[in-house]
Parts: structure tokens; sequence; C-alpha cells
């Protein structure tokens, strides 16, 4: 599906059991990082301006941070020979190898400093488990072991969650579709969002798989005012 095919929801009146998940918004996937996604420094101020407008209706801001310790799995370094983007497929890591990206600890990991971090609740770091990837804010690639996040969103008592951040492909699509398995009724929104499209034709074919599993799409217009 591509961008000017989305419908997008109008008239949403944000309330106190909405809630806000800004995905990976960190150094290492933007631009200069180490596993850069295209213009993703540009989403930040609609984010901010979105957040804020959540913050001030006691709407929850939630940050997800990748964050790898630096024999993870997911890195080509880590596999004698292999290279980053080379095809790897295990149940737990995958299809690619990556880049050293979001070492704990490092410059990299960190959120930008343009993100305003003062609104968040909370943040959930994920990736930490050596041998599992976690592209979802909710659950690790192994589809069985949780962040924790479902748990505080419900005794949060939250109903409704809204996504954006990086990568539109791999980390904000895997969190939508799991956000939706846990119960949540989920909200995407794609320009708040960019993806990294590997391999190419990944970024349509998330929002297609979003919009099959009952996701809808907002942007920043879609708000009362
Ligand atoms: C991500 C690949 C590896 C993401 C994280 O944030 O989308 N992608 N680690
Ligand atoms: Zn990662």
């Amino acid at each position: 599906m591509e961008f000017k095919e989305i419908k997008f929801e109008t008239d949403i009146g944000i309330i106190s059991t909405d809630a806000l998940l800004v995905v990976d918004m960190q150094y290492d996937f933007m631009p200069g990082g180490a596993l850069p996604v295209e213009a993703g420094d540009e989403i930040i101020k609609g984010i901010n301006e979105v957040a804020q407008a959540f913050f001030n209706k006691k709407a929850k801001i939630i940050l997800t941070q990748d964050w790898h310790p630096k024999n993870h799995l997911s890195f080509a370094s880590n596999h004698p020979g292999k290279n980053p983007g080379d095809k790897y497929q295990t149940e737990a890591i995958g299809p690619v190898l990556w880049p050293d990206h979001c070492v704990q600890g490092t410059h990299g990991a960190n959120f930008h400093e343009d993100l305003n971090l003062d609104v968040a609740h909370a943040i959930i770091r994920k990736g930490y488990n050596p041998n599992i990837d976690s592209y979802s804010g909710f659950l690790e690639n192994d589809k069985k072991s949780e962040t924790g996040l479902a748990g505080l969103l419900k005794s949060l008592r939250i109903k409704r969650i809204f996504i954006c951040g990086l990568a539109l492909d791999y980390c904000c699509y895997f969190s939508a579709i799991d956000g939706k398995s846990f119960g949540f009724n989920v909200i995407f929104m794609p320009n708040l969002s960019k993806g990294i499209d590997i391999p190419s034709g990944n970024i349509s074919i998330s929002l297609e798989a979003m919009k099959k599993q009952g996701i809808k799409f907002a942007n920043n217009n879609s708000f009362k005012s």
C-alpha cells in the first residue's frame, strides 16, 4: 500500500485512556548513525507536538529504546565472515543481520536531543538479551518473552495506542501487530514514522499488513483541536 492510498481517521478526541508509543528515536537510527533511517530526524518536531497534545489531555507517553549488549546476535560483527545486510533467519534473529547499533551506554543508543523526553511517563528497553532480537516493544522476536509493555499499559487502563517513530517496517510494524494481539485498539501514524525498506518494498508491505490486521491510521490533522 502506497502512502497516498492511506485513509486517515478524523476528529479523534484524545482521552486519558490513550497512549502514544514513540519507538526508538535514537541517534543510531538518525542520519549519520550506525543504522540510519533516511530522514529519521525530520519526524521529531511532529512527534513532539503530538506528545504535548497527549500530555495536555492526561494521556500517557511511552518511549521504547533499542538497547543491545555488544555481543548481540543481530550484529553481523558477531558472525565471522558475515556483513550487515546479509540474510540470516532463526527463530530469534533476522531476516537480515544489522550493523552494530544502539549498544548499551553508547551515544548511538541515546535519544535524539531534540526529542522532548520530559512528557514521557516510561521508557521500555528492548533487545537486551544477546541471543534474541526484539523489534516489537511488546514481545521479543521469539514471540514469547515479554518486555513488560503490555502489563504496564493494562495497569494504566490504556485502551488505545497510537504508534510513531522508527523504523516503520521493523520496530513500529511489529509493535503495532503485537499491540493489536494484546487487545489494544491500535492506530499507526505513518507521517510520524520513516522506514528502512529492507528488503525493498517492505514499507508498503508493512502498511498493507497493518491495514489487514485492522490497524487504523492517523496523522497530525486527525485530532480534534
Ligand atoms: C530496529 C532493526 C534493528 C528498529 C531495531 O528500531 O526498527 N530495526 N533494531
Ligand atoms: Zn536493534
